[in-house]
C-alpha cells in the first residue's frame, strides 16, 4: 500500500519476514503514529496476535505462517523428535491467540503439513517457504479480489463499509477495499461510508487512515448511523470482510456486521462479502459452530487515542468495574449476503452449492 511518511510517498506491506525477524506496522499506533515494530520469535509473534499489533483475518493468518518460520529455525539444531514436538506446540500456542479468524488455522495447518517429511533442516525449509508461499498467495488473492469485486462496482457509487478489512488486514489491497481502491484507480467516482467499529473503531484508525492515503474519499460515520444513511438512499452497496465462513455462506465478522446486514436487507441495498479461499472453513457446517472470540471488558470501558501533544492517553468513559460483555465478531446469516467476492470467482446463491463447486472440500492451498 502506499503510505505518506514526512512528505515522501512509500509502498509498504502491513507483515514481512527477514529471515528469522518479522517486521510489521504497528496498527495500535495508527493513525496518529506509524512505527515499524519487530517481532524476534514465534512467542513474541503469538503475543502481538493477541494484542492485536496487527489484526484482520488475512494478516493474523500470515503472522500464524511466519510464526511457524520463526519456530522452525528456532528448533533448527534439535533432533526430530524434539524439534516435531517444538513445532507442534508453537502451533497450538498461535492457535490459542484469536479464535475466530479461519486464516490462522489454516496457516498453521499448511505449515504442519510442510514439515511432516524429511530431515530436520529440510522440514525446516519446508515450512519457511509455505509461510513464504502463504503471504504471497495473500496479496495475489486480495489483488485478484479487487479486480473481480470491481466489476460489481458501478461509475459513480456510495459504498458503507464496517471495521478495516484493507491493505491492513491483509498483506496488501485488503479484501473490501481491494475492490474500492481498483475502482477509484480507475476514475470512478466513489464515496466510501466507513462505520467506525468499536469498541476498537478500526474503521475509525485503520479504515479511514487507508482511504485518506490513497486519497479515496469517505465519511467517517458512527456505528449507529448506517440505518439513518441507509434509509435516505445515500448508500448504493455495502462491501465487508469476513473472518470465518462456513460452508453453507453463514459469514463471522466484526461485531456489528450482522445488523448492517439486516439494514441492508430492508432497505434493498447489495450486500458483499469479500475473502479469499483461507476464509472458508468447510468444516463448519452453519454459522453455529464459529466460536466467537470474547475480549476484554477494558476495550468497552475505556478509549486509547492521543491528547492535546499527541501523546497516547487512555480515557474512562463508563466506570472500571461496569459489567460489561464483548464479543468481538457476529454471525450474518448467508440469506443476507447478496454475493461472496472471492479470487475464484463471485459466488452468488445458494452458496451451500457454489462455496462446495469452487473451493471443494478439502483443499486449501
Ligand atoms: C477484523 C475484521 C475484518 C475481517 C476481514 O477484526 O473483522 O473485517 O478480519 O479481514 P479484528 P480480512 O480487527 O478484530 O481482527 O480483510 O483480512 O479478510
Amino acid at each position: 500500500m502506499k503510505v505518506r511518511i514526512d512528505g515522501t510517498t512509500k509502498e509498504v506491506r502491513t507483515i514481512w519476514r527477514e529471515g528469522q525477524t518479522i517486521r510489521l506496522i504497528d496498527q495500535r499506533k495508527l493513525p496518529h503514529r506509524f512505527e515499524i515494530t519487530t517481532l524476534e520469535d514465534h512467542v513474541e509473534t503469538a503475543g502481538a496476535i493477541m494484542d492485536m499489533v496487527m489484526r484482520g483475518a488475512g494478516a493474523i493468518g500470515v503472522a500464524g505462517g511466519y510464526g511457524m518460520a520463526q519456530a522452525a529455525l528456532e528448533a533448527i539444531d534439535r533432533d526430530l523428535p524434539e524439534f516435531e514436538r517444538y513445532l507442534l506446540e508453537a502451533a497450538e500456542r498461535l492457535r490459542s491467540t484469536r479464535p475466530t479468524a479461519a486464516n490462522l488455522f489454516h496457516a498453521i495447518e499448511r505449515c504442519l503439513d510442510a514439515s511432516s517429511t524429511g530431515t530436520v533442516a529440510e522440514r525446516v525449509e519446508a515450512v519457511l517457504s509455505e509461510a513464504d508461499a502463504i503471504a504471497e498467495d495473500d496479496l495475489e488473492a486480495s489483488r485478484q479480489m479487487g479486480v473481480l469485486g470491481n466489476e460489481l462496482i458501478d461509475d459513480e457509487v456510495r459504498i458503507l463499509t464496517h471495521c478495516n478489512a484493507g491493505a491492513l488486514a491483509f498483506i496488501d489491497y485488503g479484501t473490501a477495499l481491494s475492490p474500492i481502491r481498483l475502482a477509484h484507480r480507475q476514475g470512478k467516482k466513489i464515496h466510501v461510508f466507513v462505520d467506525e467499529t468499536r469498541p476498537r473503531c478500526q474503521g475509525a484508525r485503520l479504515t479511514a487512515w487507508e482511504l485518506e492515503q490513497e486519497g479515496i474519499p469517505y465519511s467517517l460515520i458512527v456505528d449507529n448511523a448506517a440505518g439513518f444513511f441507509m434509509r435516505r438512499g445515500e448508500v448504493d452497496m455495502v462491501i465487508v470482510g469476513a473472518d470465518r465462513i462456513a460452508a453453507n455462506g453463514d459469514v463471522a465478522n466484526k461485531i456489528g456486521t450482522y445488523e448492517k446486514a439486516v439494514l441492508a436487507h430492508e432497505n434493498e441495498i447489495p450486500f458483499y462479502v469479500a475473502a479469499p479461499r483461507m476464509t472458508f472453513d468447510l468444516t463448519c457446517k452453519d454459522g453455529e459452530s464459529i466460536e466467537i472470540e470474547e475480549r476484554s471488558p477494558q476495550e468497552i470501558v475505556g478509549m486509547w487515542g492521543v491528547d492535546d501533544t499527541r501523546n497516547p492517553s487512555r480515557i474512562l468513559i463508563a466506570s472500571e468495574g461496569t459489567a460489561v460483555r464483548n464479543p468481538a465478531f457476529d454471525v450474518t446469516p448467508a440469506k443476507y449476503v447478496t454475493a461472496f467476492i472471492t479470487e475464484r470467482g463471485i459466488l452468488s446463491p445458494p452458496f451451500s452449492e457454489s462455496i462446495k463447486l469452487t473451493f471443494g472440500e478439502a483443499d486449501i492451498s
